[in-house]
């Protein structure tokens, strides 16, 4: 039958019209039935062996675009759609965003099970099914707000399963139901997200945003996906969901294993379990604890699960590693406890170093410590991240097992990240390529071929000017404010937080500010354009966005100014935002302080189109600075040595900067200034400017001139277009090394050995 026979069924036996009768809603459901059909007739991808990833998120964003690619009917679809008088991309507005994730760590495992399935690996994923994704992020009198953000209604891509386990906590027992969503490898067959819930949630229980009874378990088990990113809340709640999450995956993993017959002594030889970040990291004891319901001895139980389980590490930051008090574990899962207790005392036979100790002496339990005993593998997420893992963080880990280590450099999926947000540049590619770059990220290094040939750098720069425009026109319709596309877009997209130093870019605009204000114009016009999310009991990092706003506010409205610069910060920036943003960046700002971004990923978004990095050689901005070489990147700042060495001796004192620098100095002060203070709040105001006098724990002031300075070098580069489309051009070229597909291949090659 053919798509568009398809698509009548669905319209006469959902809502008995023809297509053309329909609202732009329903044609996204009978879409969507379609899809889910189309799907549901795909073949699971089989194999002896399978990677389950457990992952408290995977932040998959809006799922029809990349469904239809993967089939290979968008084109199909949107033909029709057009035909009947509807546009695709006013359908796929309709989709609610699963926003199951606070960014970087969430985004990696969604890419990850694209390309798992891509390669035609066997591989789920496994973990929550939040009713409310990250909260919606609104803004008041310059304030970020928090208000729930419901995605799932009548019609999704949940499928409801007839799996069902028991899961026992201290005081009660939870029976779970396991929704799956389908995933599509492109042009391939399928694998599995599972994600588990109870029957009982209850959204009623929100109230003033997105405050709710944090007591009442039955009702909010899977009710919030927890609004912190590379920063751990040990609440009780998060307790209950990472056990809830672990031992159903490990029940059904089980239960398979049984199915199929296969002693559970060779668990190891037909599952692997990689362990993304510590949050899953109790599937360890679970599973040995169920093996050991099984009959097993605890010794073979500890064995087995050891040559199962992976864990990998996304954050170096202390406060981001879990470390669990034993009186929430005695409260909430006790029967754990003596577990526990059996690998801390295995682990202390092997080293009695109390550094990598699991039970340490204030009774926290160190999740990461028990991942890498009694895992296999532990990986980092970009080379320079795994060297500060084996050289610094985890320096007694790794001489006790230097084999365990390695790196795996994040990557991100191309079906998204360019076929799916920027259409014409895929189509650009196409016709001066091919497409065999689609299934081999590697290809893109022929457009090297073209660094010289003005028409394909015309064409370059005419596609970016077109998605700048789309974008002019989505922050008009979203923000009511008016940008010029002519101006250098200047983005920073990421969850805020004071290790990536959007507080340091707040600086830049302040100095650009008062420079214009002097009569000293920059050499082309710039837009400085922010998405952030703060966590809502992140104070500092809530300032900043007062301040990025209030600064906003200021210069938009000032005619003087606003006609070279102008500041604006989207609302809710999320996966759907990124890709409108990200095909129409100039600057990509990846300006962390060097050694704290354990890789980003978004560096990787922006460079594959064609947006310039300004970067510190920090995570995977070292890799991409490498590939492309120092012309086709700006890169500034202390390097990780220097301010690993500034931690360790104690000797950064941000009030040394600023009373002998009065350049710094003004720029500071500026944040408490009159013109500000007339805008703002007063006491955020003073909060941000205290702690940069006192603290700066991320040392912007340390690294903010010659981020200036760089700055100032790339506006005036930018200024020759050919020159710049060159730039351009080799980041695209160069952007294969970081598709998903090569980062994956790597964890079947050196991990997991499924194929
Ligand atoms: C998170 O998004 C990341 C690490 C964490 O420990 C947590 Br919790 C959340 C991010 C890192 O900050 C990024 O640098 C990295 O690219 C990403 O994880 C994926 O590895």
């Amino acid at each position: 039958m053919s798509i568009e026979k398809q698509l009548e069924k669905y319209a006469s036996s959902l809502y008995g019209k023809t297509l053309k009768e329909l609202t732009d809603a329903q044609v996204y459901t009978v879409l969507l039935s379609l899809v889910k059909e189309l799907a549901d007739e795909k073949p699971e991808i089989t194999g002896k062996k399978k990677v389950y990833y457990f992952s408290a998120e995977f932040l998959i964003g809006k799922l029809m675009s990349n469904n239809l690619i993967n089939l290979g009917i968008r084109k199909e679809v949107k033909d029709v759609l057009d035909k009947n008088g509807f546009s695709l991309a006013e359908i796929e507005e309709i989709e609610n965003e699963p926003s199951l994730g606070n960014g970087g760590l969430g985004r990696l495992a969604a890419c990850f099970l694209d390309s798992i399935a891509t390669l035609n690996l066997p591989g789920d994923g496994v973990g929550l099914n939040y009713h409310l994704g990250l909260f919606k992020q609104e803004f008041k009198d310059n304030k970020q707000f928090e208000t729930p953000n419901p995605w799932i209604d009548e019609h999704s891509w949940l499928n409801k399963t007839n799996k069902s386990y028991v899961v026992d906590y201290k005081d009660f027992s939870l029976k779970s139901e396991l929704y799956d969503i389908d995933v599509l490898g492109y042009h391939g067959n399928k694998n599995k997200l599972h994600l588990f819930d109870i029957a009982t949630v209850d959204p009623t229980i929100v109230h003033d945003g997105i405050a709710f009874d944090k007591e009442n378990i039955l009702k909010n088990l899977t009710l919030f996906l927890y609004p912190d990113d590379s920063d751990e809340d040990g609440k009780k709640l998060r307790l209950y969901q990472q056990y809830f999450m672990v031992s159903n995956g490990a029940q059904m993993i089980l239960e398979d294993i049984k199915a199929r017959k296969i002693p559970l002594d060779h668990l190891d030889e037909y599952v692997t379990i990689q362990i993304n970040d510590t949050h899953p990291s109790l599937v360890i004891p679970e599973l040995i604890r169920l093996l050991m319901a099984e009959g097993m001895l605890q010794k073979e139980a500890i064995a087995v699960v050891s040559r199962t389980c992976a864990y990998t590490n996304h954050t170096i930051l202390a406060e981001a590693l879990e470390k669990w008090p034993m009186h929430y574990l005695e409260e909430i899962v006790p029967h754990l406890i003596p577990i526990i207790e059996a690998l801390d005392a295995v682990a202390f036979e092997r080293s009695e170093n109390p550094k990598t100790a699991i039970i340490d002496d204030n009774n926290l339990v160190h999740m990461a410590s028990m991942d890498i005993h009694f895992g296999y593998s532990i990986n980092g997420v970009a080379a320079i991240h795994t060297d500060i893992l084996k050289h610094t963080e985890l320096k007694d880990f790794y001489d006790l097992y230097p084999k365990k280590f390695n790196n795996k450099t994040n990557g991100i999926t191309f079906r998204r990240w360019l076929l799916s947000c920027n259409e014409e540049l895929t189509a650009f590619i196409d016709s001066l390529i091919g497409e065999g770059y689609k299934e081999n990220a590697d290809e893109l290094e022929k457009l090297l071929d073209f660094v010289n040939d003005e028409k394909v750098l015309n064409s370059l720069l005419a596609i970016k000017k077109q998605k700048k425009e789309d974008l002019v026109s989505y922050i008009q319709s979203k923000e009511g404010i008016t940008l010029d596309e002519n101006a250098i877009f200047d983005v920073q997209i990421k969850r805020l937080h004071e290790y990536k130093r959007q507080q340091m870019n707040v600086l830049y605009i302040i100095h650009q500010y008062l420079e214009i204000k002097k009569g000293n114009y920059p050499a082309h016009p710039i837009t400085c354009i922010f998405g952030a999310k703060a966590a809502p009991a992140y104070i500092l990092a809530k300032d900043i966005i007062h301040t990025i706003l209030c600064l906003s506010q200021l210069i938009n409205n000032d005619p003087e100014v606003s006609k070279y610069l102008r500041v604006v910060m989207v609302e809710n920036y999320n996966v759907t935002y990124a890709e409108k943003l990200i095909p129409a960046s100039d600057f990509s700002e990846q300006i962390s302080l060097a050694s704290k971004e354990a890789s980003g990923t978004g560096n990787m978004k922006m460079m594959l189109n064609g947006a310039v990095t300004i970067g510190t050689d920090d995570g995977a901005n070292v890799e991409i600075h490498e590939l492309v070489g120092n012309d086709n990147i700006y890169i500034f700042g202390a390097d990780s040595d220097t301010v690993i060495a500034h931690y360790e001796k104690g000797d950064y004192h941000p009030r040394d900067i600023l009373e002998n620098d009065p350049a710094v100095k003004e720029l500071v002060e500026f944040i408490i200034s009159e013109d500000m203070l007339k805008i703002g709040d007063r006491e955020a105001l003073y909060r941000l400017h205290n702690d940069l006098w006192d603290k700066d724990w991320f040392m912007a002031l340390l690294d903010v001139k010659d981020y200036i300075a760089t700055k100032e070098k790339a506006i005036a580069d930018f200024s020759d277009r050919q020159a710049w489309a060159k730039k351009m051009l080799v980041n695209i070229a160069k952007a294969g090394y970081f598709s998903s597909d090569r980062t994956i291949k790597q964890y079947n090659d050196d991990i997991w050995k499924l194929k």
